[in-house]
């Protein structure tokens, strides 16, 4: 089977030969090939040339034989489509110019043209004739809440004091933002589905509020995302990632979704009991944890072989049982920078040679 078959068979919960694998911020600072661009230009110009970010997008897939291409950009580019500044300070993170914080700021926010001239797209057409059908080709945008942390905020302070206190006195304006944010969200994935295989939407900071407010206000919004991506793709494989999801697992169940990819602070486990439709469960993708790779390539061999029999025993398949459908492999949050690239080889090599057989428990 090539990259793509295991990919989109696990998301169609069909027989794979070996389990599919990607990382999660597979392309970034860890490569150094990124890190020598990256030295020479500004992340904008990165993520403004079509030929840079092919290029980056490609490392990880030529360097570690992993089954999917992530296309390279950031969740944020839609607010400079939107006219804030964005910029990406080393040392510091995004910000973004001005915050957003009153309904006349909402107000102010433009409606970005989005059709096939975005360099995200034509990146992802790019990307998609260079690999043909060997490897997936994922595009990605961030969920109206977690997109909203970051405006409201203008900066990076991880603790989002702005936002909380938006959350917590003026829910009119958030909603608002957020009303905003879902419908552009969901068109610059539609946009991308012309030349993706997969979609990913990542809810990143769902953990910021308590599981009954997320509801209140992230949730809804997320939902109609998903509602207008459908309308418009409705076979597309649509995966959600998300920090702090499990606490409203029962609601992600009635999301129009194909996968749930589950943090590392969830176990496989639970997400199997809560993530279920009719008979069977979710495709999940997930949910090992990144700090593993900081370790020498041996002992990310030893962890993940460990990790994989016992997450395929969470999904029901005890060693010897062959390998689980409907589960992709990947990190449980972004892959950290200091990790070596030999031990994300590891990793995937690890991955790719699983069989779950009898007596192999190292
Ligand atoms: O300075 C640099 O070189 C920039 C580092 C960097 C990179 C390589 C940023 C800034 N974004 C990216 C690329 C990126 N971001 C990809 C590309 C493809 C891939 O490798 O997977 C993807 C999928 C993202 C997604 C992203 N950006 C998320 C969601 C995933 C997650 O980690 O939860 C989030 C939250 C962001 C915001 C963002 N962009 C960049 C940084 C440093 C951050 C996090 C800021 C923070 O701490 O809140």
């Amino acid at each position: 089977m090539t990259g793509r078959e295991r990919i989109l068979s696990a998301l169609a919960q069909e027989p794979v030969d070996r389990l599919p694998v990607w990382m999660m911020r597979q392309a970034g600072r860890y490569l150094p090939g990124y890190s020598a661009l990256r030295r020479e230009h500004t992340f904008m110009q990165m993520v403004s040339s079509v030929d840079l970010s092919l290029q980056i997008s490609l490392e990880p897939v030529d360097r570690l034989d992993i089954d999917a291409a992530i296309v390279f950009h950031d969740i944020l580019i839609p607010f400079d489509l939107m006219g804030l500044k964005l910029n990406y300070v080393d040392g510091i993170g995004p910000l973004i110019d001005p915050a957003i914080r009153t309904e006349a700021d909402v107000l102010r926010l433009q409606k970005p043209v989005l059709d096939d001239s975005l360099t995200v797209v034509k990146t992802l057409g790019r990307l998609r004739e260079r690999l043909g059908r060997t490897k997936a080709v994922f595009g990605f945008a961030g969920a109206p809440l977690t997109m909203a942390t970051y405006a409201v905020e203008g900066g990076s302070d991880k603790s989002r004091p702005a936002f909380l206190q938006m959350a917590r006195t003026d829910s009119t304006t958030l909603c608002a933002l957020l009303d905003h944010l879902a419908l552009i969200q969901a068109e610059y994935l539609v946009q991308q589905a012309a030349c993706a295989d997969v979609l990913q939407i990542f809810e990143s900071h769902a953990d910021l509020l308590p599981a009954d407010q997320y509801m209140e206000v992230g949730f809804p919004a997320l939902q109609r995302m998903i509602e207008h991506v459908r309308s418009r793709c409705p076979e597309i494989p649509l995966i959600l990632f998300g920090n702090g999801l499990s606490g409203v697992f029962a609601a992600v169940r009635d999301l129009d979704i194909t996968a749930v990819s589950v943090d590392s602070a969830t176990p496989l486990s639970e997400a199997a009991a809560a993530l279920t439709r009719g008979a069977g469960r979710f495709v999940l993708q997930g949910n090992a944890d990144p700090g593993m790779l900081l370790q020498s390539p041996p002992g990310v061999e030893r962890f993940t072989e460990r990790f994989l029999f016992e997450s395929a025993a969470m999904l029901g398949h005890d060693e010897g049982q062959g390998l689980p459908t409907g589960w992709i492999v990947n990190l449980g949050q972004g892959v950290r920078p200091p990790t070596d690239p030999k031990s994300a080889q590891a990793f995937v090599r690890t991955v790719h040679a699983f069989q779950n057989r009898a007596g192999s428990l190292p």
